[in-house]
């Protein structure tokens, strides 16, 4: 019998994720980053599989609209014909790679006898799920139709190589397979369904992940169907990865398989050509910065912002995954570090999170309002003053500087007067932004340590219920410039797959906080051994107790705080040094890997 697939024959790469062309999370950030480097090498036989959510896909879709003529084009053109909503195009990112993305809802009824079938065939049961699964179910069934077609045409001459990411993409892949389709499979989980629960309410989670049983669990949670996609993707795929040791441990235990291989992280990493311009930007974006501060804290009482360090914390609201509770703890314990050491330093810390919320807090939005007002009349009275004295100077005999007063109008020196008088208050500086919809778990924990903005604090809190955008009042500053002007990114978290946060610091040349339970944090463990030296400081928080994981971060603050301004821009230096080990075109290799070892093994 001749083999379907031999070294001669074209190969194709297809990848399937609920995320191409729809933003929702960190699986995002990898495949569109990595885009570029696979399209480098994969030329136009790369193509991505996705879901089609016409609002979301208007700014990033461009339609091909003529018959291109190739196998996919084909396929697409059979699929419309049997009335299935089947959108073929250009992504519109770097790389601009092919896509198809599937209108989920033209399926129609027969979405049913897909989930009759799921349970008939693989015990998948999908009664009563949330609605977000039977979306899944559908784009899934989408996905193996257009995998069967695709394959019956081509594989005859083409080798093709097909990479799911999570159980969202994959319901498909369980019917492949049995049916014998002729495809390779790869199969990603970024992090599995049961262990997002269980880090979250299950106490010393870690030891006693051995112990789980995983269908109790997931029945205990309500995610049946879910974990059961999940797991069967994961035992009957050709070949199964993940993206960190940290998390291949879970999948032994809730997949049922250990991941042949783990698919690092990466970035599509563009340095500047001028070494320090990384370093201009430091300053430029903190200059902003320093402006929310003055408007939000001045009013109160002020510090001297030539002292001060900006640190910060960002990511989705799981307050104790995310490690914001430990961040908060350490921080206190810090506060009381500096003022034992009667230090006159002052350290902002940044809580960067989503929460509901009514609006900005009015008063926030007042005093920014006002300072923006000062610093009008400011500009005003400098010009005037500039104009007459110039005219005075030039006109005049004598030689000494006069009496600058005279220069400036009653009006503008009243008008100062009155607007700094509004702007001062009584009041604390308010610790959080915003007006939340209810009291949340990071106020409650923020007034327990007593992080409440007071004069004598070093450590100051800003908690900001929402993420940055550059239409944000506040900081008129993009996510990414944020990052640049602060001095210190803190991500101690407890369950964390991989984790960019820590690493979109280090791309920018900004000192980073991580954990041994973050997939990055146990990356960067395996592979540099100075990495504290390069300024990723790795909290130990897989063998020590809350108390001493907050111990040794605070620690590591009181640290960072002492180093002198060189010593801080060095680090800068050295850490933004780091960034190209996680540039795609180094960690593509790992993705090639999976995919020629899927190849392998699916030859007969
Ligand atoms: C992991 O980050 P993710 O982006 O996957 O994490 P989330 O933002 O929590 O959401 C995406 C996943 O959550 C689930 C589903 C998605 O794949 O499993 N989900 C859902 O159940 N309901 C919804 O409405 C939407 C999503 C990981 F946690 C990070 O540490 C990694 O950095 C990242 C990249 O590898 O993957
Ligand atoms: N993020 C953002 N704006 C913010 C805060 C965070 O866009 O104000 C992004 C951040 O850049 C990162 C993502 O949210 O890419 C969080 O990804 P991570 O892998 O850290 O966690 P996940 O959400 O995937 O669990
Ligand atoms: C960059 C700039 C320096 C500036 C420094 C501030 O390195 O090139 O001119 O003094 O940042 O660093 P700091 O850590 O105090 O924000």
């Amino acid at each position: 019998m001749e083999s379907m697939f031999s070294a001669s024959k074209r190969k194709l790469l297809i990848e399937v994720a609920w995320e191409v062309c729809n933003q929702v999370g960190g699986i995002y950030t990898v495949i569109r980053s990595k885009v570029p480097s696979m399209v480098e090498k994969w030329d136009t036989d790369y193509i991505l599989l996705g879901p089609y959510f016409p609002q979301r896909a208007a700014v990033e879709f461009e339609p091909i609209t003529h018959d291109d003529g190739t196998e996919i084009g084909r396929v697409v053109l059979n699929m419309r014909s049997r009335g299935l909503d089947v959108q073929y195009g250009h992504w519109l990112i770097t790389g601009k790679p092919r896509v198809v993305l599937f209108g989920i809802a033209s399926l129609g009824p027969a979405i049913e006898q897909v989930k009759y079938q799921l349970w008939e065939r693989h015990q998948i049961s999908t009664l009563g799920v949330e609605d977000l699964v039977n979306q899944v179910v559908g784009f899934g069934e989408l996905v193996r139709i257009f995998l069967t077609e695709l394959a019956a045409e081509s594989a005859k001459h083409v080798d093709i190589v097909v990479h799911f990411h999570e159980w969202m993409a994959s319901s498909g892949l369980p019917d492949l397979r049995k049916d014998n389709v002729k495809v390779a499979t790869v199969f990603t989980t970024h992090a599995t369904m049961l262990g997002r629960y269980l880090a979250q309410n299950e106490s010393g989670f870690y030891g006693k992940l051995p112990f789980f049983d995983w269908q109790r669990e997931a029945k205990h949670y309500n995610i049946e169907a879910q974990a059961t996609i999940e797991r069967l993707s994961a035992q009957l795929s050709h070949v199964f990865t993940t993206v960190s040791d940290v998390t291949a441990r879970e999948c032994e235990v809730f997949l049922g398989r250990v991941p042949d291989l783990i698919l690092p992280n990466g970035l599509n990493i563009v340095r500047f050509t001028a070494v320090h311009e990384f370093q201009n930007l430091h300053v430029k974006f903190k200059e902003r910065i320093h402006e929310f501060i003055m408007g939000h804290f001045f009013q109160s009482y002020s510090f001297d912002l030539e002292k001060t360090l900006y640190f910060f914390t960002s990511g989705r609201f799981e307050f104790s995954n995310k490690g914001y509770d430990i961040t908060l703890e350490a921080l206190a314990r810090l506060n009381w570090k500096m003022r034992e050491a009667n230090m006159d330093m002052t350290v902002v810390m940044f809580m960067i999170t989503k929460q509901p919320f009514k609006s900005i807090n009015p008063d926030v939005l007042h005093s920014r309002a006002l300072l923006d007002e000062i610093q009008e009349t400011c500009k005003a009275i400098e010009n005037q003053l500039g104009d007459k004295l110039f005219l005075n100077a030039a006109s005049g005999e004598d030689i000494n500087l006069p009496d600058l007063n005279q220069f400036v109008d009653e009006y503008w020196r009243l008008r100062l007067r009155r607007t700094i008088q509004s702007f001062k208050t009584k009041q604390l500086p308010p610790f959080v932004t915003h007006d939340l919809v209810e009291e949340d778990d990071m106020v409650r924990f923020i007034r327990q340590v007593q992080l409440v903005n007071n004069a004598h604090d070093r450590v100051k809190v800003v908690y900001h219920p929402d993420f940055i955008s550059s239409t944000n009042p506040l900081f008129g500053l993009d996510y990414g410039q944020f990052v640049r002007g602060c001095h210190l990114g803190v991500f101690p978290s407890y369950y964390e797959p991989w984790g960019y946060t820590p690493l979109e610091c280090v791309v920018r040349g900004i000192p980073t906080v991580t954990s041994d339970l973050s997939g990055f944090g146990d990356f960067i463990m395996q592979i540099m051994r100075d990495y504290e030296n390069r300024g990723i400081y790795v909290v130990n928080r897989k063998t020590q107790t809350f108390n001493e994981a907050a111990d040794q971060l605070a620690n590591i603050l009181f640290r960072f705080v002492r180093l002198s301004q060189r010593d801080r821009i060095t680090q800068r230096n050295r850490v933004e040094n780091i960034a190209e080990v996680f540039d795609w075109t180094n960690l593509r290799s790992y993705y090639d890997t999976a995919h020629d070892l899927a190849l392998k093994r699916r030859k007969p």
